[in-house]
């Protein structure tokens, strides 16, 4: 039987319930209504995303899988083995279980907000490759990337799938990425899957699909904001909106008043009048130029990439 002491989990995110609803007051009380997008991850958040995924609108996980399968023996080359495997929002771990075989890490690292959240995914994992030493870390990577003296330092390979740079603004996802780059070691590198520029009505359609999975998505966010900061939103009140803004080259989600209405919570309120919006979360769509020169600027050498026959997707790994 596999060697189940092999493994651990550290959690370094303490949740803080006030600093979340004076967060979340600011952003509803700002002139143009606003709140992060992981707020959009509840439970049923999480389960809805996982549906938009199976999506015939939703391109990015679909192309992003035919991409590494496609060039898996020539992603493994480039990455190489034994490395420490740094696998950033690792969610239920199968992008990354997906190369184990290939690129045989010496540890694994899977990172996501709450080490309970990785705990069975982890445990499965453990069965199937016992040699592969796995260590689970409950952190915020967002606002840091000090890993724990249980990682490894030797030849980190940071793995950053499903485009969720993306969701950051440019100036942010250069902050991001240059603390990836800090916290790389000697040869080290990022292998990154990137979303790209293309045409605007097929972007349209992956983040408002003909089902409203993507809008329920969406609107889900307000039941999330009645048990976190204890509001009243109604979500019959509200339409979900998602659409490329072209100049932003970036999809833009927003929750839209169907009337004017006002929402409540317990030491405040808005009005909103019809039509009005609360803008819920962005994704950045790169051209292959752009995120190289992104790359460059956060230290990172020109990387190799891999990208689809129609250039929808691109997966990056570049060394630090
Ligand atoms: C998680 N992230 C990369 C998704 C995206 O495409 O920006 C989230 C999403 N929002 C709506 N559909 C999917």
């Amino acid at each position: 039987s596999p060697d189940l002491s092999h493994s651990d989990f550290i959690q370094l995110y303490r949740r803080d319930d006030e600093a979340i609803r004076a967060e979340l007051r600011a952003g509803m009380m700002a002139d143009r209504a606003m709140t992060s997008p992981k707020f959009l991850y509840d439970a049923l958040g999480s389960k809805l995303f996982e549906a938009i995924c199976e999506l015939p609108e939703y391109y990015p996980t679909r192309i992003e899988r035919a991409i590494f399968d496609t060039y898996l023996y020539d992603i493994a080359r480039s990455v190489g083995r034994g490395a420490t495997l740094i696998d950033l929002g690792a969610g239920n771990c199968a992008k990354a279980a997906y190369l184990f075989p290939l690129l045989q890490p010496l540890q694994y690292v899977p990172v996501d907000i709450s080490v309970d959240f990785l705990k069975d995914a982890v445990e499965a994992l453990r069965q199937r490759f016992p040699q592969i030493r796995m260590t689970g870390i409950g952190m915020d990577f967002s606002s840091t990337m000090e890993l724990p003296s249980a990682v490894r330092r030797e030849k980190r390979v940071f793995f950053y799938p499903g485009s969720s740079i993306g969701n950051f603004s440019p100036e942010d996802a250069g902050v991001l990425l240059g603390r990836i780059r800090d916290a790389c070691q000697t040869d080290s590198s990022l292998l990154i899957g990137v979303d790209l520029v293309k045409d605007k009505a097929v972007l349209d359609a992956a983040y408002d699909d003909a089902l409203g999975v993507t809008a329920s998505f969406n609107l889900n966010l307000l039941v999330h904001l009645n048990t976190l900061m204890g509001a009243d939103f109604n979500v019959r009140d509200w339409r979900h909106r998602g659409f490329f803004n072209e100049a932003e080259s970036r999809i833009e989600m927003h929750l839209e008043a169907r009337r004017d209405l006002t929402v409540h919570w317990p030491d405040g309120l808005r009005r909103f009048v019809e039509g009005e919006r609360i803008h819920t979360e962005n994704s950045y769509k790169y051209t292959q130029p752009g995120f190289q020169q992104l790359l460059e600027r956060t230290g990172f050498s020109a990387a190799q990439t891999w990208t689809d026959e129609r250039g929808w997707f691109m997966v990056c790994h570049a060394r630090a």
